[in-house]
């Protein structure tokens, strides 16, 4: 794959980030060390940190499962205000923990040379001093395997172990159809690769009507990794992803199953109290200038979130 070297587009890198016929490439994560007994980095309460972002869908998924498993005094957050400019994420009135006023300062002060985006989620070691992982899949994942101790005493098993090859293998369907085809569709620099990426959008959620249409989540009745993945994307799909990603072909609301489905995912504190709309539209349509230039956030859509 080729890449064009120049930077900065906006407050993205997005150039470094769109192939010679006008795909997006996502970055590969730069820090993906595992906590795990008996590593470097061992699973322990306190000693780490989340930044995170309301906006971001990745970041969101790690605050849903934070929550869902009761880690709130195991392992704190750090949320970033949800307007970026070309400093990348800043933490308002500083970090409580590090002293930092921008991310960019813990990525930098573990690796000097660091030249991909500034993202979150990522997890600071606090006793290390160092950035562990920006690798978001999988930092879900170790909250749900490495702090297992720790979980709250009615958590539910979102990775069990007989459903993990069905998750893994679904998880890959909704990042690659979903999650990260509405942005392959937004970051789009030519027509061919916008209606391969839109196509593929409406397909997954084709699928996913039908999957819905007869059973309460994702792997049954009880809710799994697959879940907190698919979730992000639905919250922000009317309100962001359908204008600004250009994702038009049919809303969340036009699905029966899909969107009774996200409403009874909403109802639940954790995917609720996570769930902003307000800095999610403030974060894309006012720091992703690149496409939406003059940086003005649609009023609306007036969406009644309430259960079915
Ligand atoms: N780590 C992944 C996904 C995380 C991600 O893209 N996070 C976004 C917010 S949704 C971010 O932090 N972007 C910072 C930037 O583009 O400067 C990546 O590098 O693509």
């Amino acid at each position: 794959m080729f890449y064009t070297r120049s930077r900065t587009v906006g407050s993205m890198k997005l150039e470094k980030e769109t192939s010679e016929t006008g795909r997006f490439v996502r970055q590969p994560n730069r820090f993906t060390t595992r906590i795990e007994a008996g590593g470097a980095h061992p699973p322990e309460p306190g000693r780490y940190r989340i930044y995170a972002s309301y906006a971001c869908p990745w970041a969101h998924r790690s605050l849903i499962v934070r929550e869902l498993l009761g880690l709130q005094d195991v392992i704190g957050v750090t949320i970033v205000d949800p307007i970026r400019d070309e400093r990348g994420w800043r933490i308002p009135g500083g970090d409580p923990v590090t002293g930092v006023e921008f991310l960019s300062e813990l990525y930098l002060a573990t690796d000097p040379d660091y030249q991909g985006r500034y993202t979150v989620p990522c997890v600071w070691d606090i006793t290390a001093k160092r950035l562990v992982t920006n690798d978001y899949p999988q930092i879900t994942l170790t909250l749900e395997t490495a702090f297992a101790p720790w979980h709250a005493e009615h958590a539910p098993d979102l990775y069990p172990e007989a459903l993990r090859a069905e998750i893994d293998a679904l998880n890959e369907v909704i990042f690659d159809g979903l999650n990260n085809g509405v942005y392959q569709a937004g970051f789009a620099r030519s027509q061919a690769a916008y209606d391969e990426a839109v196509t593929k959008v409406f397909a997954t959620l084709d699928m996913l009507e039908e999957r819905l249409s007869h059973r309460r989540r994702l792997h049954g009745d009880e809710l799994t990794e697959s879940d907190v993945r698919l979730y992000p994307t639905l919250a922000r799909f009317d309100a962001v992803y359908h204008s600004h990603f250009k994702c038009s072909v049919r809303r969340l609301i036009d699905y029966p199953a899909l969107w009774a489905y996200a409403r009874d995912l909403h109802a639940i504190p954790a995917f609720r109290d996570t769930t902003d709309f307000d800095q999610i539209k403030r974060h894309y349509f006012m720091t992703q200038t690149n496409i939406n230039p003059s940086g003005i956030v649609p009023r609306g859509p007036e969406i009644d979130w309430a259960p079915a």
